[in-house]
């Protein structure tokens, strides 16, 4: 498709970069960041990653997309860590399976954090549920590769996929992330709320910690303060931007 041909002009001239959004406690006090990968489109301006992920997906440009945000994210980490108010500050990078089911994939990772200097422990890596769907044995071989140097793990838009419980204890995870579309309702809707409840119980009693995504009123933190969640993302505290944006809550908090 001619999306694609832009596409791979992008990633060559630039266009794709990554934004960061903060994920904070309870006080608003900032924890770390996501990486959001971002195209800005010489003649389409911003086109989202909703549009252009499925299709890096397809087309395998992900391997190369990906890398590039991985590089930037671990050149930002080594950035924070220069300055005692940033360097406690975590980054969390989405990975696709594509990515992930590459076979050098933990050494590919392994490589970006030895050439830009950044340390292991504040890098997590977004998994899917369906993208650990398939071969346990080598999907945890590969988490382990990676968490014996110090990466950690999330599981992203946890509860829209199938997983059994089984199966995630035997995932060498640290933490999940519920999805924003159990956030958006829980306040409405009493499954919703039963969800999100379950899964702040589950993480607990795996000692798995948990980010709410999506947050954008008082509200809806109100209610997950009550049930124990202590790490939001959401546009009620920032929404992704420029580095600077998360740069600027840092002194302040809510
Ligand atoms: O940025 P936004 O919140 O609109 O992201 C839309 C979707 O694109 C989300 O599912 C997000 O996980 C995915 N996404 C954003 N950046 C990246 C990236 O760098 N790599 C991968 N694999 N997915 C990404
Ligand atoms: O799949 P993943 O969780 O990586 O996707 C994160 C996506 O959620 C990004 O596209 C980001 O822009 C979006 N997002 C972040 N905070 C909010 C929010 O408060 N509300 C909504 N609707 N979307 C959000
Ligand atoms: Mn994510
Ligand atoms: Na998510």
């Amino acid at each position: 498709s001619s999306l694609e041909i832009d596409l791979r002009q992008g990633l060559a001239n630039g266009e794709l970069f990554a934004h960061y959004q903060a994920v904070v406690d309870p006080q608003g006090k900032v924890h770390g960041v996501e990486a959001l990968a971002r195209w800005n489109h010489p003649e389409r301006g911003a086109i989202s990653p909703v549009e252009f992920i499925p299709l890096a997906e397809q087309t395998g440009l992900i391997l190369p997309l990906g890398e590039k945000i991985l590089r930037a994210a671990c050149e930002q980490l080594v950035r924070w860590a220069a300055s005692e108010q940033t360097a406690h500050l975590s980054m969390a990078v989405n990975v696709s399976a594509r990515q992930f089911r590459q076979l050098d994939f933990a050494a590919q990772v392994l490589q970006i954090l030895r050439e830009t200097g950044a340390n292991p422990r504040r890098l997590r890596l977004e998994l899917t549920e369906s993208l650990l769907l398939g071969d346990i044995e080598g999907t945890v071989a590969r988490m382990e590769e990676l968490k014996r140097e110090g990466v950690g793990f999330a599981l992203d838009d946890f509860g829209t996929g199938y997983s059994s419980l089984a199966y995630l204890k035997r995932l060498p995870l640290d933490q999940l992330k519920i999805d924003r579309g159990f956030v958006r309702d829980v306040l409405t809707n009493p499954n919703d709320a039963a969800i999100v409840r379950t899964v702040l119980a589950l993480a607990d009693s795996l000692d798995l910690t948990v980010v709410a995504e999506g947050v954008e009123t008082v509200e809806q933190l109100g209610f997950l303060c009550l049930h124990g969640c202590v790490q939001f993302q959401g546009y009620l505290f920032g929404r992704p931007g420029p580095v600077g944006g998360v740069e600027a809550l840092l002194d302040g908090g809510a």
